[in-house]
């Protein structure tokens, strides 16, 4: 039988990673998968998850099924730590998933399910994964316009125009800070914007939330989430674990439904359940279970915000210092966005001739759509990366 199946596209970004590591120069910069790098281009295990992860194997003297939302403790502690006290505990219903894929996977189950002729509007460009789950699931997408290629600024004005033609039963799928693939973020007035259009328009928002703490905090990045949540009847909410806690191979996400109405919001957790229980039962544990120990940890929580809030300050450094080498070089403002942009993505601008003139002749790696992950920098590279920008003619 499995002569009818045909090859998939392939994803690029994982292509990129073969790609580099095949390239035996030994200068080659790194700019393409999104995983937090530090200066020695190591993606760490986070400190306080390593304590966490000693005292599990320490203390747990079981690894018995769990429940199929995942353990409440986790979904509690996630809760907080995403929506604060925006809403109040019965106003959200949440299940741990595997990682913050598994979280937008179910997401779209769900709308599926509570609307089977739903359309999901998605920023252009996105994540590519938001765009081959949706293929792959049979919904239809709306792209919205997103990026302002001019400016490399959100194009707010498109975006919202965009956006009034949703429908109540739509899904409009936000990046909640740190856009990914472009950096570009709306500002706090553009987010007000966004909140009036959905109540207008009564279409349902869906918050894709993986780099909470990389771009202005833990707080700030949670903000346009909370307001959203907060100001509309029903929010999903897609959180990965991946990159704030670095657990990646883990699999440690959430997916959370609030709503105004308790009684919709009990139905939604019950669907949840359900959900999990058709695509994999119990979701992963390891991860949530250590990140559940260091949000509860006042110890273990002030180190994790410590290391977090060191990684954030250093790739927005060298945000800084590329920007600031490009003036210098190309002897214009016109890269000033790099300093503007936040979380580990910013786009370019360059051509796929440009990004591939960059891999071939200067052995920097970046995905076809020029999206550069600045972690992927330090404080050597930067101006060789701006030398090569400058030279190939970008
Ligand atoms: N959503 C976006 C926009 C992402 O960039 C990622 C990145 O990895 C994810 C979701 C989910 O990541 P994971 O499934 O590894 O938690
Ligand atoms: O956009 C990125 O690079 C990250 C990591 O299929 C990633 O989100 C890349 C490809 C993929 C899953 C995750």
């Amino acid at each position: 039988m499995f002569e009818t199946l045909s090859q998939q596209p392939p994803d690029k970004i994982i292509e990129l990673m073969k790609l580099y590591a095949d390239d035996p120069r030994a200068e080659k910069i790194d700019l393409g998968v999104g995983v937090y790098k530090n200066a020695e281009g190591v993606t760490p295990v986070m400190r306080a998850i390593k304590a966490a992860e000693k005292r599990l194997w320490e203390e747990q003297t079981t690894k018995s099924y769990v429940g199929l939302t995942g353990d409440p403790a986790f979904n509690d502690a996630m809760i907080d730590l995403v929506l604060g006290d925006a809403l109040s505990r019965p106003h959200v219903a949440s299940a741990a998933t595997p990682g913050g894929t598994g979280a937008v996977r179910q997401a779209f189950e769900l709308a599926r399910m509570a609307n089977p002729g739903l359309r999901v509007f998605v920023s252009d460009p996105t994540w590519p994964n938001h765009l081959s789950i949706l293929k792959h699931l049979g919904i239809e997408t709306v792209p919205y316009r997103y990026f302002d290629d001019a400016t490399c600024t959100v194009d707010s004005e498109g975006m919202l125009a965009d956006l009034e033609r949703a429908r109540p039963g739509d899904i409009v799928l936000l990046h909640g800070c740190c856009h990914n693939p472009t950096g570009a973020n709306p500002g706090a007035a553009a987010w007000r914007d966004i909140v009036s259009v959905l109540r207008t328009t009564g279409a349902t928002p869906m918050i894709d939330l993986a780099y909470q703490g990389f771009g202005d905090g833990l707080a700030a990045d949670a903000g346009p989430t909370r307001l959203i949540a907060s100001s509309l009847p029903e929010t999903l909410i897609a959180v990965s674990c991946s990159k704030n806690f670095g657990v990646y191979r883990e699999r440690t996400g959430a997916l959370m439904a609030a709503g105004q109405d308790t009684d919709r919001v009990a139905a939604v957790q019950d669907n949840l359940a359900y959900l999990n229980r058709q695509n994999y039962s119990f979701p992963p544990d390891h991860g949530a279970r250590a990140v559940t120990m260091v949000l509860t940890d006042p110890e273990l929580r002030a180190d994790w915000e410590a290391e977090l809030e060191e990684m954030r300050t250093g790739m927005l450094h060298l945000r800084e210092a590329l920007a600031a080498e490009l003036r210098a070089r190309a002897g214009s403002d016109r890269f000033a966005f790099l300093a503007e942009h936040r979380g580990m993505f910013s786009r370019l601008g360059a051509t796929p001739e440009q990004v591939q003139r960059l891999r071939e002749d200067h052995g920097v790696y970046m995905v076809g759509d020029s999206r550069m992950n600045i972690a992927g920098l330090n404080e050597a590279t930067v101006p060789i990366l701006a030398e090569a920008i400058v030279r190939a003619g970008v």
